[in-house]
């Protein structure tokens, strides 16, 4: 049986690996925010040194942004489950300001849809699911890998990785350089485990 090679340290980088940084926003990663995550405000200088670890590389980097707008059924207000976060050109769906932005920005949730994964949308009434055009990003530069880091790992991260894992992409996550909602305790590691079982790496 071959061996199974012990994990490195750190994330290997090179021209066929997209970074792809998960809901970096004001609302999940400043204490302030409307849906912060904790621990969120100290994942930004973890996320950092991702972003120059990948860039050193020449690695892909591109960010997702929760964009929705000010009603939707995503939120508690319409029926939903979430406080409103993230209503687009407010401070919440920002990027939050030490964010090293390096590489573009692909909005999700824009049309009031469930925008979990950084590559998918869902029409919460309809169930129709529709690309948000991360997977073209990619497609065009050849990428073969993800990496995921960002907020929040339990959600958008695990939504995000799970999609890269279905649309073929070699997946791995940066665990510390996420931090969960933990909306039922211990949503954090049950994630992980799914996203273990499902054929991701957990760095
Ligand atoms: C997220 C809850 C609701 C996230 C987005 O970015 O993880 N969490 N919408």
């Amino acid at each position: 049986m071959a061996e199974t090679p012990a994990p490195t340290a750190a994330t290997d980088y090179d021209t066929r690996t997209a970074l792809v940084v998960v809901d970096v926003q004001n609302d999940f990663a400043d204490p302030d925010g409307s849906l912060f995550v904790r621990g969120g405000d100290a994942v930004v200088d973890l996320v950092n040194d991702e972003i120059e670890r990948a860039r050193a590389a020449g690695a892909f980097v591109v960010y997702t942004q929760d964009w929705h707008p000010p009603e939707t059924p995503h939120f508690v207000t319409d029926g939903g489950t979430w406080p409103v976060h993230c209503v687009r050109d407010t401070w919440g769906a920002e990027l939050h300001p030490s964010l090293t932005v390096d590489g573009p920005v692909v909005r999700k949730g824009t049309g009031g849809e469930d925008g979990y994964s950084g590559f998918s949308m869902q029409d919460p009434d309809s169930g129709e699911v529709s690309p948000t055009g991360l997977d073209d990003l990619l497609r065009e530069r050849d990428i073969e890998r993800v990496v995921a880091v960002g907020l929040a790992l339990d959600v958008c991260v695990k939504a995000t990785a799970l999609d890269a894992i279905d649309l073929g992409y070699d997946t791995s996550v940066v665990v510390d350089a996420t931090a969960p909602v933990d909306l039922e305790p211990g949503d954090g590691e049950r994630a992980v485990e799914a996203m273990q079982t499902a054929g991701a790496t957990i760095r």
